[in-house]
């Protein structure tokens, strides 16, 4: 539980939030990604095991957030393009997220590495 307060405690100051889902709580959803944001889920499509989201432009490794090699779908609710990476580079295994668009089952499957929102 620590390590989950402080992950979004520093979520918060970067504009990144996580939803941390268990038993007896709810699944997050792709309604539950607000237009602006682009949302990465744990599982697919767009259910079940944790949800980050991020708004701002930048570079992000997923790993800072527990999340490496976890992605299985995502949703770009923004007008901003972004690239998700498999490897730590980001050079890379790129994967384009266009504005607007979303994949509820990526290929492949648990690679992500790095979410870049902006030039990528
Ligand atoms: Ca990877």
């Amino acid at each position: 539980m620590r390590k989950i307060l402080a992950t979004l405690g520093v979520s918060a100051l970067m504009g990144t939030s996580l939803i941390a889902a268990g038993t007896g709580t709810a699944w997050a959803t792709l309604e539950d990604c607000p237009s602006g944001w682009i949302c990465l889920w744990q599982d697919g499509p767009f259910v079940n095991g944790r949800m980050l989201k991020f708004n701002a432009p930048g570079t992000y490794h997923l790993g800072d957030y527990g999340f490496n090699d976890q992605m299985s779908s995502w949703a770009n609710k923004t007008s901003q393009s972004a690239c998700w990476y498999e490897h730590g580079d980001p050079i890379s295994g790129r994967h384009g997220m266009p504005a607007g668009s979303s994949s509820a089952v990526v290929n492949p499957n648990d690679e992500a590495s790095v979410l870049v929102i902006g030039n990528c």
